[in-house]
């Protein structure tokens, strides 16, 4: 049989590459009918990831791990992670960040101790070998709202189990743990984590470079009255039902986009024109979109408005995303650039504490000549 190379094996590089791997692939309706026929040149989805097979040569023969790992932390366990937190906190002076912070290895030691497999699957989502997002449930959690020293500590400590928790000054007052409630006098408002209207599918920070945003959010529940939820969607599943002619213009830097309201109003109106998708290597694609804050960077541009046009229409419909309600000690946690979330408006109290993490925060001290974790956004444009 003569084998084609599968779409992840041969990544989108010029129109030409592109009219020969539609004729070769098709649609995804046809990736799925192929399936029946031959396993050999198969494109199978598999929930929502999906499975390139172009024969014994692909570099992805292997069917990849679940969208999301699901991790059930029972109360026993829970309770010991409780007390061992505890035992190095009151080693600390006080509760302020900056010291939780000093004693944050000593927290995800505990955590590797206790609950091994929630720290492996946050390793191998980091390094892309693993889930696209971590789902965990039972978690010790503080039981008042007005300071949560636990849910910070534990906060800190995951991040630090794979690299380094950290803010911009901007947002959430700066506050290294941000606690996402809806801010007086934004009640209502949509698409900002500091209102409670409806926050449309996106990815955070989008008006910085992938090298200065954050390649995980952690969101851990302390409260969520309403039980409103929490949608992922994972960019596996959208690129399978994106036609390959929008595919293809939504990766090239025909957009702008709007700073997001937590960013304050000192920002530019819009970053310089950006790609939605763009590839971190061959075939290994990224995303980067707030769906309520990206517009073509030309209003003649007709091509790049019907791809933005088919991506919208194909999220406001998407019934397929998972949903989680991120409750008292729930923890949801996902690649930024890997997926779309989204939150339902809710009413009720709800606070949760959000934490960005990168392997490695070199790049955002050496653009900024900052020490810390905490960073001026506006030092980190251009
Ligand atoms: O509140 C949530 O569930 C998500 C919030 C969010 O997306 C954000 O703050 O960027
Ligand atoms: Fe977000």
């Amino acid at each position: 049989m003569n084998l084609k190379p599968c779409l992840r094996c041969m990544p989108l590089k010029s129109d030409r590459a592109l009219t020969s791997q539609t004729q070769a692939i098709g649609t995804n309706q046809e990736f799925n009918s192929a399936t029946s026929i031959t396993s050999q040149i198969a494109c199978v989805s598999e929930q929502d990831r999906l499975v390139y097979r172009c024969g014994a040569s692909c570099k992805f023969a292997s069917p990849p791990p679940p969208a999301v790992a699901s991790i059930t932390v029972d109360p026993s366990q829970s309770e010991r992670l409780r007390k061992s937190l505890i035992q190095v906190m009151d080693h600390n002076l006080g509760s302020n960040l900056e010291s939780l912070l000093q004693l944050a290895p000593l927290g995800a030691k505990c955590i590797r101790d206790q609950l091994p497999s929630l720290a492996m699957q946050y390793e191998r989502m980091i390094a892309l070998e693993g889930p696209l997002a971590v789902h965990a449930t039972g978690l010790p959690t503080d039981s008042t709202i007005e300071s949560t020293p636990l849910g910070d500590f534990l906060s800190l400590s995951l991040a630090s189990l794979v690299g380094e928790p950290f803010q911009y000054l901007q947002q959430n007052s700066g506050r290294l743990v941000a606690r996402l409630t809806p801010s007086p006098g934004l009640e209502g408002k949509p698409n900002t984590g500091e209102g409670s209207g409806e926050f449309e599918f996106h990815t955070d920070d989008r008006i910085l470079a992938p090298s200065y945003s954050t390649e995980l959010i952690q969101l851990l529940g302390i409260r969520n009255d309403s039980m409103a939820s929490t949608r992922f969607l994972t960019l596996p599943s959208i690129l399978s039902r994106l036609s390959r002619k929008s595919w293809q213009t939504l990766s090239e830097k025909r957009y702008l986009f709007k700073p997001p309201i937590s960013f304050g109003a000192k920002m530019p109106a819009f970053s310089d024109p950006l790609p939605v998708l763009w590839q971190i290597q061959a075939g290994h694609w990224q995303i980067g979109f707030p769906i309520f804050n990206c517009y073509p960077s030309r209003t003649d541009d007709e091509a790049a408005r019907d791809a933005l046009t088919e991506l919208i229409t194909l999220l406001r419909k998407d019934r397929s995303a998972f949903r989680f309600v991120i409750g008292p000690g729930c923890l949801l946690t996902f690649l930024n650039n890997h997926g779309l979330h989204a939150r339902a408006p809710f009413s009720g109290y709800r606070l949760l504490l959000r934490t960005y993490i990168r392997k490695d925060l070199s790049p955002l001290r050496l653009k900024s000549q900052s020490s810390g974790n905490v960073f001026d956004a506006d030092l980190l444009l251009s």
